[in-house]
């Protein structure tokens, strides 16, 4: 034993560490720049690249958290500390960059552009400089990360476990109008926020069959023996609260080959047939999936799931054991969030885990499993629901398939003494769908392995009871609650928005940032205030020039700052309705081209957001939506009231430059697809009204602002249903809408693609003969709804006071507020006083 193993942490902190990588002042950042861009980037002063400098701030940074980290870990794995942990398991976490939200949390920012300066250098120049680690497709995977944030915020213990995939969402390049995809290397230069845990690993087997055997105790027990063995590797990130001591981790896992078994059992003597299998171990963290739906068949997405749920239910039995806790305990100490049924094989491993290896009785291991368990359904779009082909699942995971069908077998049972006679029940409900070819049914597996199930929005967990998971309702009422979506004021105000916060810091001070709930209301009175109304114009027309300034840099398209900037990002889909939008412009440039009156609102209505590389339809809206503003940017008269802008590439970074741009925030998702939306909230709390549906978290979003400051239009959920019930036919409102008619025949005699007939033909089609999405029965609704808002930003301070309302109004959909929701009714953890609102 080394002498400081006896050293307490503070010594060690005072003696050894100093103040270089402790001191919180200017003076020691400074000094701790210098010193890492020495010892770790190996460069003087005069011979960094800017990109040291970045990696000399971000070790920098990092160091000033380890105290903090350690003493939370230690936390989570001592016997001394009660409190229960959360599990937060999910195959995306869309963290975004790391070095600006660090400064916030720990209140640094001040004193580190003080440091800066000192040393020559900027720091809005370094925070541009870092690659975003983009593990994740959209909202699914932001959420994740905005939970993370909150929960280190609120004070409560919790790792966040995920893939560490080595290419992130792809990168977006448009092409003559097209989408091209370019792979994301966002580990090209390092990764300076991960620590690498070698010494925490844990092989996860896959593929071979099971066999039977009796114990020593001549008890019947089953076992696996695999064909293959993956080793999984902890990197760990720090994840600091918000000027709190606690600070939190997410932990990710790489796939790397196990030594034993691909080295030394099966490639005795052959060389290159053992790095081959190195190489097909590692591919299983390689890269994220880059749809936002399921993709039917992928074995490797199955064993991404199971690879990443199976090392991180180990290593929490590891940290249950550490703690000298027995397995009987398990779900006292952890609460296992599902994040949607990506991780939902988590029921049946642990199962494997409890029964199997640790000899445990199967109906103590399924009461365990059951309380441990949460599971959160993030869509109700039937084909979004995760269903794994029989043949497949039992080839890859074989233990796994007999221990579903022991859980369903009992869940049958059970209900067949409950509903005698009611097979169709049991059909619906069972957990292996029997209809042609046979699958796995991954949201019955979540909804049978857990004791909570939560939609994300009011209207969404409505629909989902009356829905796809009706049923389930209907036999475990008691199960279903739910929490709607909530996102981090810090990230999403206090760092992307900096003079906002600061004004609105100045008037009501900055406990917002940590009470976004009880805090912001306080600004309501000053809506009414026109000193503060110009204030706040001011600072959104700052932020719009910013924008303007990356628009002119990624597109070569100049924008006029004082237009209305109408801005939709988010995945490209068609339930999203980027193309109601689309039709929309061409209406609104067939008026123009007709009137082109000096009067009137300008707009600058901006796009972004990526399509699945293998969604046909939504690419081709990317086309269009960029044939369109091709054809009305560079039309001299019109382009002087309408710009249209597609920005490549949105993505965590760029969006930290969108929503506080925003006059005006597109929700216009057929009502009842849009499970949530979190971009919603992250608009609204930046002051953008809302133009949206009935969808999602639009509904709570506009009764918290108040209906009169929010821009509603189009059928409701149930009017979609009932419309849909009755026989839709787009093709007749396309026949009595002449400017619906004219929009859409602009489209299909080539206007917008030199003549060519053919190329947005799909397109049109699907709107005249099925329009799944129901465009043409909102259109007319939604270009009537486009003039209001219009009308409204005539009057400016008219606008800027329903701005400051809607920011005002929209605390509760601080992640914050989620958080809690889900400590007190789904985790049962009981937060300290002070962390109680
Ligand atoms: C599943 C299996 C195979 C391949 C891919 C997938 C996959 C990956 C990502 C399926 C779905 C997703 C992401 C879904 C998503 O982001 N849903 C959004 O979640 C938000 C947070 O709750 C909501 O606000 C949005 O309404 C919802 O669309």
């Amino acid at each position: 034993m080394s002498k400081i193993a006896n050293v307490s942490p503070a010594e060690v902190h005072s003696n050894t560490l100093g103040n270089v990588r402790t001191g919180l002042s200017a003076d020691a950042i400074a000094e701790a720049l210098i010193n890492n861009l020495h010892c770790l980037q190996a460069k003087l002063p005069q011979h960094a690249t800017r990109n040291d400098w970045y990696m000399a701030l971000a070790y920098t940074i990092r160091d000033r958290m380890m105290e903090r980290y350690m003493a939370t870990v230690a936390s989570i794995a001592e016997t001394s500390t009660a409190a229960k942990v959360v599990a937060y398991l999910s195959a995306e976490f869309l963290t975004g960059p790391h070095l600006g939200n660090s400064l916030i949390n720990l209140g640094i920012w001040q004193n580190v552009e003080e440091a800066l300066s000192r040393v020559g250098q900027d720091l809005p120049l370094l925070l541009e400089q870092e690659e975003e680690p983009g593990l994740g497709n959209g909202g699914l995977g932001r959420l994740a990360a905005c939970y993370m944030d909150s929960l280190a915020t609120l004070n409560v213990p919790a790792i966040g476990y995920g893939i560490r995939y080595e290419f992130g969402i792809f990168d977006q390049l448009i092409r003559d109008g097209w989408q091209v995809e370019v792979t994301d290397k966002w580990l090209r230069f390092g990764n300076p926020w991960e620590i690498v845990r070698s010494e925490i690993t844990f092989d996860v087997k896959l593929g071979g069959r099971t066999e039977s055997y009796q114990d020593e105790e001549g008890r019947y027990r089953m076992r696996w023996l695999p064909e293959r063995m993956v080793k999984g590797v902890a990197y760990d990130t720090p994840v600091p609260g918000y000027r709190v001591p606690t600070t939190n981790l997410l932990r990710l896992w790489k796939a790397e080959a196990t030594e034993s078994f691909d080295f030394e059992a099966f490639n005795v003597g052959d060389y290159y047939g053992a790095v081959n299998e190195k190489v097909a171990s590692e591919t299983i963290s390689k890269v994220l999936y880059p749809n936002d739906e399921p993709e039917a068949g992928k074995q490797l997405r199955l064993a991404q799931q199971y690879f990443f749920v199976s090392c991180s239910l180990q290593d929490m039995l590891r940290l249950l054991q550490m703690r000298g806790e027995t397995l009987d305990e398990f779900h006292l100490y952890w609460a296992t969030q599902l994040n949607d049924t990506h991780p939902s094989i988590a029921v049946a491993e642990l199962m494997r885990l409890l029964v199997d290896e640790h000899t445990m009785e199967w109906d103590r291991a399924w009461t365990i499993t059951q309380q441990t368990c949460g599971y959160t359904n993030h869509t109700l779009l039937a084909e979004a629901l995760e269903r794994w082909p029989l043949p497949l699942f039992a080839k890859l995971l074989p233990r796994h398939l007999e221990i579903i069908y022991e859980i369903n077998r009992r869940f049958l049972d059970d209900l067949r003494r409950r509903y005698p006679g009611d097979d169709q029940l049991l059909g619906r409900l069972s957990l292996i769908d029997e209809a042609g070819d046979k699958h796995v049914r991954m949201a019955h597996l979540a909804s049978v392995g857990s004791h909570a199930i939560n939609g994300v929005a009011a209207l969404h967990t409505n629909l989902l009871k009356q829905t796809v998971l009706r049923d389930f309702y209907r036999v475990t009422p008691e199960k279903f609650l739910n929490v709607t979506n909530g996102v981090t004021p810090r990230r999403w105000v206090a760092l992307s928005n900096p003079k906002l916060s600061a004004l609105i810091t100045r008037h009501i001070g900055d406990r917002w940032i940590a009470n976004l709930e009880d805090e912001l209301q306080h600004l309501e009175p000053l809506a009414i205030d026109v000193d503060f109304q110009r204030d706040w114009q001011t600072i959104k027309a700052d932020n719009k020039r910013a924008l303007a300034d990356l628009i002119k840099e990624r597109t070569g398209i100049l924008v006029d700052p004082h237009s209305l900037f109408d801005i939709q990002v988010k995945r490209i889909h068609e339930y999203k309705r980027q193309h109601l939008n689309a039709l929309y412009l061409i209406t609104l440039y067939n008026k123009l081209r007709r009137n082109c009156s000096a009067a009137g609102t300008s707009r600058t209505v901006i796009f972004g957001g990526k399509a699945a590389p293998g969604y046909r339809m939504a690419k081709l809206i990317i086309k269009l939506i960029n044939a369109i503003a091709l054809t009305i940017n560079l039309d001299p008269v019109v382009s002087q009231r309408l710009k249209v802008v597609f920005l490549p590439d949105f993505n965590v970074k760029s969006s930290h430059r969108v929503y506080p741009a925003a006059d005006l925030s597109e929700q216009i998702s057929t009502a009842g697809k849009e499970a949530s939306g979190t971009g919603n909230m992250k608009f609204a709390m930046n002051g953008a009204l809302t133009i949206g549906t009935l969808d999602g978290a639009n509904v709570e979003i506009r009764d918290a602002v108040g209906h009169e400051n929010f821009f509603l239009f189009g059928l409701t959920a149930e009017e979609v249903e009932q419309r849909r019930a009755e026989g839709y036919t787009p093709h007749s409102l396309y026949v009595s809408n002449p400017e619906l008619r004219e929009t859409i025949d602009l489209i299909a005699s080539g206007f917008f693609s030199s003549g060519d007939r053919e190329l947005f033909r799909p397109l049109v089609d699907s709107l005249l003969t099925r329009d799944d999405y129901m465009l043409l029965a909102d259109y007319q609704s939604y270009v009537d709804c486009q003039q209001r808002a219009s009308d409204a930003y005539a009057n400016r301070n008219d606008w800027a006071r329903m701005s400051i309302l809607n920011t005002a109004r929209v605390g509760r959909f601080s992640s914050d507020r989620s958080i809690r929701e889900y400590c007190r009714d789904i985790w049962k953890i009981r937060l300290a006083a002070s962390d109680e609102r």
